[in-house]
C-alpha cells in the first residue's frame, strides 16, 4: 500500500473550514486509490510559485516530512505544471501525484465495462501527452544507470506519434459505442425518462436502487459508480419513468474525463428531467452543488430541467431540516425535494413530482384506427394513458394521453386519422 503525505496549498483567501474540506475530501480520494495516509501539509500563498508550486523552504520543510514518515507518494490537491511535477520529483525522489491524476488512477482501477474502459484510457494519453518527458525520467530512474538516463528526442517522437495513433483509434471506437447507444435510445423514444446527477457518494445509485428495487453497486466510497446504468421506475397509477444513474462529480473533476465521459453522459441530455442529488448531510452540500452546477455547464446542460433531490434527510435533526429547507427556498427558484434512500415513504414526493411531470409532458389525442390492428391499439395503451374506447363499424376511436413523440409518429401514419383535443 502506497504510504502518502497530501499537500494543500490554496490561495490565502479560501474559507479556512472549505481548505480543511478540500484535504478531507483528498484524503477519501487517496483512500480509494487504495492508499494511506502519512502526514500532510500545508500552505497559504498568494500565487503558486513556478518551481515547486509551494515556496522553496517549504518545499525543504516536505522532504524532511517525506522522510520521516517513510513515504513513497505526494498528492497535491491543487494542479501542477508538467514542469513542477517534474522538479518535485526530482527534489523528494517520491512519485508525485495532483488531484488530477490521483482521480485519473481510481478511475482506472475502478471502470469495468469496455466503454468505461476506453473513456478513461483516453482520457489518460490525453492528459499524459504534455508530461511524456517526465513520465521518461521517471522510467530512467527507475532503471537507473548512465546511457539510460532519459530517451533522445527521437524516443520521445516515436511516443508521441504512438500515443497520437492510440488516441484517434479510441476516439474512433468510442463514437462507435455512442452511436450504438443512440439507437438503443430512439428506441426508447416516447418514454419519460429522468437522470440521475451529482456529486460523488450523494447516494444517486442508492436512490434508483430503492426507486427500482434493482440492484445497483453502492458504497460509502467515492466513485462507486462509473457506468451508466438505466432502470424502469413505477410511478404508480400506471406512470412510469426510465431513470439513469451516471457517474459522480467531484471538485476539480478533470477536463480530459469529462470530455472522455460526454458520451455516457449523452444520457443525461436526453432526459426530460435532469434529478440534482445533494447529500443533504453534508457540511460543505452548497459547495458540491455549485461544483455540480459547473460541470453540468461545461457539459452544456446548464439550462437543462432540474429538479433538486436533496438526499439522506434521516441524517439531519427536525430543526436542521427545517433550516435546510429555509435555506433552500432562499438559494434556489427550482423545485426540490427532500429524501432518504433509506426511508422508502419519503421518496414518493419524488415518485409524485416525476409522475406530474409525465403527465404534463403528454398530449389528449384522438385516434381513429382500423380494428383489425390490434397491434397499434396495443402500442397506444403500452405508451399512453387511453381515456376512452369506442367502437365504430369496423375502425376503433380511442381518446388517449400520448407523449408527443408518438403523436408525432402517428401523425405520419398513413392508416391512422389523429386529432388533437383540449
Ligand atoms: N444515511 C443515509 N445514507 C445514505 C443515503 N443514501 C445513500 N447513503 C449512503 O451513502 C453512500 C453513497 O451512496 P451511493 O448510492 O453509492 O452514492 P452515489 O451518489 O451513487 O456515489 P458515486 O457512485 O460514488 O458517485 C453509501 O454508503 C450509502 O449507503 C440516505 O438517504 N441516508
Ligand atoms: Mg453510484
Amino acid at each position: 500500500m502506497d504510504r502518502a503525505v497530501l499537500v494543500g496549498a490554496p490561495e490565502r483567501d479560501l474559507d479556512p473550514r472549505l481548505a480543511d474540506e478540500h484535504l478531507t475530501e483528498l484524503a477519501r480520494l487517496t483512500d480509494t486509490a487504495g492508499g494511506s495516509v502519512v502526514g500532510t501539509l500545508r500552505q497559504r500563498l498568494e500565487r503558486p510559485h513556478p518551481r515547486f508550486y509551494i515556496g522553496e523552504g517549504k518545499a525543504d520543510e516536505l522532504r524532511a516530512l517525506v522522510h520521516a514518515r517513510g513515504a513513497d507518494l505526494v498528492v497535491f490537491d491543487e494542479e501542477l505544471s508538467p514542469a513542477q511535477g517534474k522538479n518535485l520529483e526530482d527534489l523528494l525522489n517520491v512519485r508525485v501525484l495532483d488531484r488530477s491524476e490521483l482521480i485519473l488512477d481510481i478511475f482506472a482501477t475502478r471502470a469495468r465495462s469496455h466503454e468505461a474502459r476506453m473513456q478513461v484510457e483516453l482520457a489518460q494519453l490525453e492528459y499524459l501527452l504534455p508530461r511524456l518527458r517526465r513520465m521518461w525520467s521517471h522510467l530512467s530512474r527507475i532503471r537507473g544507470g548512465i546511457g539510460l538516463r532519459g530517451p533522445g528526442e527521437t524516443q520521445l517522437e516515436t511516443d508521441r506519434r504512438l500515443i497520437g495513433v492510440r488516441i484517434s483509434d479510441l476516439k474512433e471506437k468510442l463514437r462507435q459505442v455512442a452511436k450504438a447507444r443512440e439507437v438503443q435510445r430512439r428506441s426508447r423514444q416516447g418514454q419519460f425518462r429522468a437522470a440521475l446527477v451529482g456529486y460523488t457518494n450523494a447516494g444517486k445509485s442508492s436512490l434508483l436502487r430503492a426507486l427500482s428495487g434493482a440492484e445497483l453497486f453502492v458504497e460509502d466510497r467515492l466513485f462507486a459508480t462509473l457506468d451508466s446504468a438505466t432502470r424502469t421506475v413505477d410511478l404508480g397509477s400506471g406512470y412510469e419513468a426510465l431513470i439513469t444513474d451516471t457517474v459522480g462529480f467531484i471538485r476539480k473533476l478533470p477536463h480530459h474525463l469529462v470530455a472522455s465521459f460526454r458520451s455516457t453522459l449523452e444520457e443525461a441530455r436526453e432526459a426530460d428531467v435532469l434529478l440534482h442529488v445533494v447529500d443533504a448531510s453534508h457540511p460543505d452540500w452548497e459547495e458540491q452543488r455549485q461544483v455540480v452546477f459547473e460541470v453540468l455547464e461545461e457539459l452544456g446542460l446548464r439550462d437543462a430541467e432540474r429538479i433538486l433531490v436533496f438526499n439522506k434527510v434521516d441524517r439531519l435533526t427536525h430543526a436542521e431540516e427545517e433550516a435546510l429547507r429555509d435555506r433552500v427556498r432562499a438559494l434556489e427558484p427550482r423545485p426540490a425535494v427532500f429524501v432518504s434512500a433509506l426511508h422508502p415513504a419519503s421518496l414518493e414526493a419524488l415518485r409524485d413530482t416525476l409522475r406530474a411531470r409525465t403527465r404534463a409532458r403528454l398530449t389528449q389525442v384522438e385516434v381513429r384506427l382500423p380494428a383489425a390492428d390490434g397491434e397499434m391499439l396495443a402500442a397506444l395503451y403500452r405508451e399512453g394513458e387511453v381515456l376512452h374506447r369506442a367502437d365504430e363499424d369496423g375502425t376503433v376511436l380511442v381518446t388517449v394521453r400520448l407523449p408527443p413523440a408518438v403523436v408525432g409518429r402517428l401523425r405520419s401514419d398513413a392508416r391512422v386519422d389523429v386529432r388533437e383535443v383540449a
